[in-house]
C-alpha cells in the first residue's frame, strides 16, 4: 500500500460474495482513508437473516478471499448489525465506511468514529452476475454454437 495514508483505523462490513470489482474498489479506497483497515465480512446466518438467503460462497472462504487482499490488514466475521458499535470499539476504528447504498444507516454511529459513505461501482453486483450466469450461455457453449458443432 502506498505510505501517505493518513493515521487512522478504518473498519468496513460486507457478505463480499462472488466477490468483484465494485468490492475490490470500495476495499481499496476504503484503505486508502488511514493506515489499517479492517473488514468485517458478514457470517452466513446474519445474510440469511438480512436477505433470506445464504451467499453462494461459505463464509470462511469469502473471508480468505478478502484477507488476502493487498489493501486490508486484518479480518473478522460480522455475526449481526447490532454488534456494529462493539466491533468499532474492538477494532479502534476512526473511520467507519460502507459504499452509498447504504447511506445514513450509520450516522447514529457518528458519536465513535467518522462515518463516510463511498459511491458505489456502477454497473457491477452480486445479484447482477448471479443473472447473467443463470441466463447467458457460456462462452464455451457459445463458440461451439457459432462453429455449428
Ligand atoms: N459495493 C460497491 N459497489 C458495488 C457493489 C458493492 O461499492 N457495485 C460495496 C457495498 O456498498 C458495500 C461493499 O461493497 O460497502 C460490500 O457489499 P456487499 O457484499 O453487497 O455487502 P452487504 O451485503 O451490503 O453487507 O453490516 C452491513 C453488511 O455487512 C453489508
Amino acid at each position: 500500500m502506498n505510505s501517505n495514508r493518513p493515521p487512522g483505523r478504518v473498519i468496513t462490513f460486507g457478505t463480499f460474495d462472488l466477490f468483484h470489482i465494485g468490492h475490490l474498489r470500495v476495499l481499496e479506497r476504503a484503505a486508502a482513508l488511514g493506515d489499517h483497515l479492517t473488514v468485517g465480512v458478514s457470517s452466513d446466518a446474519f445474510n440469511f437473516q438480512k436477505k433470506n438467503r445464504l451467499p453462494f460462497v461459505p463464509q470462511e472462504d469469502r473471508r480468505a478471499i478478502v484477507a488476502a487482499l493487498r489493501c486490508v490488514d486484518d479480518t473478522f466475521i460480522e455475526e449481526s448489525m447490532e454488534l456494529k458499535e462493539q466491533y468499532i470499539r474492538e477494532v479502534r476504528a476512526s473511520v467507519l465506511v460502507m459504499g452509498d447504498d447504504w447511506r445514513g444507516k450509520f450516522d447514529h454511529l457518528s458519536h465513535m468514529c467518522k462515518v463516510e459513505y463511498l459511491p458505489r461501482t456502477a454497473s457491477v453486483s452480486t445479484t447482477e452476475i448471479e443473472s447473467l450466469i443463470r441466463t447467458r450461455p457460456s462462452p464455451t457453449a457459445q463458440i461451439r454454437a457459432e462453429q455449428g458443432a
